[in-house]
């Protein structure tokens, strides 16, 4: 009946649209409601049987039927202190425009590959150098601080960026549960492996040539600035699979591919740690990945980056990429005597 032709026709959504349901805010919710009934089918939906107003509701969206990874609202404060004064990247273009080689190397397979990925049951551990090693299960993740909202840049060493809304807590108020001890210098961070789960790890053209799991790290110092936070969700909801579920890094500063997603281990040591990048092509990828537009990478320029869900329909707008992603006053001390330039 109607609903299908709609399918194939011109209300046809992308894939990812199916996804936002159970989150989506009252006032979209509503608007919906209005564009059936302004459609003349609001009278219609209402008389026909249960089954066929599903499918209707599905158009929109708002069927959980076939969405096998479910987000969830999530409490949360927000933080002034870490506003950005530009346009929020769209919500569909933050969860379907990704890097997570663990699913698969173009943009779009993390949304395609992830939706079955299983976090749930999930462990943390946080142990090294620490007076208090911890290990947080799936609720803890979301429940041993409180949660705040945190707008940051992310600026992908590809000359892409996106303004996402975090939600999250600090790095350094977890470390700060632990207890680092004085004789540590170094965070790593590690996430899961698990080639079921991930096609990526089981086949090294699908993973990109990586060597799983992917390791990341920071300094000490890095790991306690303020800015470094742990995120369990975005736009206010619990983090889809694609974007790192349930719980990954950002560090807003640094290269995207310092972000890793998916953590199930948060070492403190006393030496630096082997990064994934860094691994797979040293001289392409340091240890640090500051953001910077006057160190290019050997293939490309940094001075500029496309940013996603901006300008024309066939084109994105590009703009200056600024030193340190525009976290120039928080972070840049970190670096003081430092050759940036050698030290990329
Ligand atoms: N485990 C893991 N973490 C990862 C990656 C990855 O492939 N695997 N990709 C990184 C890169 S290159 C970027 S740009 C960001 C992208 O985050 P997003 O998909 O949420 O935008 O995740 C980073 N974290
Ligand atoms: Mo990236």
């Amino acid at each position: 009946m109607a609903a299908s032709n709609f399918k194939r026709g011109i209300l046809q959504k992308p894939r990812w649209s199916i996804r936002e349901n159970q989150v989506t805010p009252e006032a979209v919710f509503n608007d919906r409601r209005a564009i059936i009934k302004a459609l003349g089918l609001g009278a219609v939906g209402a008389s026909l049987p249960g089954q066929v107003q599903a499918g209707l509701f599905d158009l929109f969206g708002e069927s959980k039927a076939q969405d096998p990874f479910v987000t969830k609202k999530l409490d949360f404060s927000k933080n002034s202190r870490f506003e950005v004064n530009e346009l929020l990247t769209p919500e569909s273009k933050v969860i379907s425009h990704n890097n997570f080689y663990e699913f698969g190397t173009s943009k779009t397979d993390p949304l395609d590959n992830a939706q079955g990925f299983n976090v749930n049951p999930w462990q943390l551990k946080i142990d090294g150098l620490v007076d208090k090693p911890i290990t947080l299960n799936f609720d803890d993740l979301t429940g041993i601080l409180p949660l705040e909202e945190r707008i940051y840049r992310l600026r992908c060493v590809e000359a892409w960026s996106m303004v996402i809304p975090w939600v999250g807590f600090s790095l350094g108020s977890l470390l700060k549960l632990a207890g680092v001890k004085s004789s540590a210098s170094h965070i790593a961070f590690e996430t899961l492996y698990d080639p079921e789960q991930m096609p990526g790890q089981k086949s090294r053209l699908m993973g990109g040539g990586i060597h799983y799991p992917y390791v990341e790290g920071l300094t000490l110092a890095e790991a306690m600035n303020d800015l470094s936070f742990l995120a369990v969700g975005l736009y206010g909801k619990t983090l889809p699979a694609q974007n790192g579920a349930p719980i990954r890094l950002v560090v807003p500063w640094k290269y995207g591919f310092k972000s890793i997603k998916s953590i199930v281990r948060i070492r403190v040591l006393d030496k630096q740690p082997p990064t994934s990048w860094n691994q797979l092509a040293p001289q392409e990828y340091g240890f640090y990945a500051n953001v910077n537009p006057e160190v290019d990478h050997p293939r490309w320029s940094q001075a500029s980056e496309r940013r996603i869900g901006e300008g024309g329909l066939f084109s994105a707008k590009r703009i200056a990429t600024l030193p340190f992603n525009g976290y120039q006053e928080e972070v840049a001390s970190l670096y003081s005597g430092l050759d940036l330039r050698r030290n990329y």
